[in-house]
Order: C-alpha cells, then sequence, then structure tokens
C-alpha cells in the first residue's frame, strides 16, 4: 500500500508526464503545419511515450492501493520560434521531468517505500536516455547549423534509439 506521500507525489508525477505528452503534440503539430514531417514524426512518437509514461504511473498507483488522479493539464504554447529554440526547450523540459522523477525517488526512500524506489529505477534509467538522445539532436543542429534542418528533418527518426 502506498502512503499518502507517495500516492501524492506520484499523482503529481502523472500531471507532469500528461503535460509532457501533450507539450511534445504540440510541437509536433506546429513542426507538421511547417513542412517537416520528420521532426513532426519524431515528436508525435514522443508524446506517445510519454503519455505510456503516465498509464505506467496510472496503473502503478492503482495496483499499490492508491487512487490515481487523471488531472487537468495547462495548455501547451502553440507557436515555436523554431527548430533550435524547440529541442532546447525540450531538453529543459526533460531536466526538469528528470528532477521531478528523483523528488519520487526520495519521496519513496524517506517513506521506506523499497517497492516504488525500486519500481522508478526504469523511469531514472529512461531520463537518461531521453536526455541523451535530445542532446545529440541538438548537437546535430549546432554542427549543420541552420541549414541543415533540412538535413535533420530527413534523417531525425534514425537518432530514435528504439
Ligand atoms: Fe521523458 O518524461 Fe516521461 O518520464
Amino acid at each position: 500500500m502506498l502512503t499518502k506521500k507517495v500516492e501524492e507525489i506520484c499523482n503529481r508525477q502523472i500531471e507532469r508526464e500528461g503535460f509532457s505528452s501533450n507539450l511534445y503534440l504540440a510541437m509536433a503539430s506546429w513542426a507538421e503545419t511547417k513542412g517537416m514531417a520528420g521532426i513532426a514524426a519524431w515528436l508525435y512518437a514522443q508524446s506517445d511515450e510519454e503519455r505510456g509514461h503516465m498509464l505506467k504511473f496510472i496503473k502503478y498507483v492503482n495496483e499499490r492501493g492508491g487512487s490515481a488522479v487523471v488531472p487537468e493539464f495547462k495548455k501547451p504554447p502553440v507557436k515555436y520560434k523554431g527548430i533550435p529554440e524547440l529541442f532546447a526547450e525540450v531538453l529543459k523540459h526533460e531536466k526538469f521531468i528528470t528532477a521531478s522523477i528523483s523528488e519520487v525517488l526520495e519521496a519513496a526512500i524517506a517513506e521506506k517505500d523499497h517497492a516504488t524506489a525500486n519500481w522508478i529505477q526504469w523511469f531514472v534509467k529512461e531520463q537518461v536516455e531521453e536526455e541523451v538522445s535530445v542532446q545529440l539532436i541538438l548537437d546535430k543542429i549546432s554542427l549543420a547549423g541552420e541549414h541543415g534542418i533540412y538535413f535533420l528533418d530527413r534523417d531525425i527518426m534514425f537518432l530514435r534509439g528504439k
């Protein structure tokens, strides 16, 4: 059975994973309207992954005797300045999520909830992979410059490790 504190912080994470999914969905839609089908495909896939993360939390909270809450989500931005800025924003957001996952782990340890501390390790690893993959995209952008965006759009799906 989850303690109240762990249940609450997992519910906070449900909201954050759901918001991440909507944020990447909004970014995907924007990129699609700018003719960047490859970058849009990457973002749509990322959005699906984040929804999967939200579902993982929902199921875990319910399985452990808590009650998962499906919250309202803040509306993500509709417009983005450009592709380099968009991916910088993705990396910033992923770093925020990494810190948030660490807080779930810290709460589990403080509550002596070894099961949750163990379960959350999947997310700890996932965040390392996500930060690495977004950093890789940013590195390619700075290597290729603004004019290389065409090639990034063409090849970005090959950069997805999974
Ligand atoms: Fe990359 O955010 Fe989910 O965990």
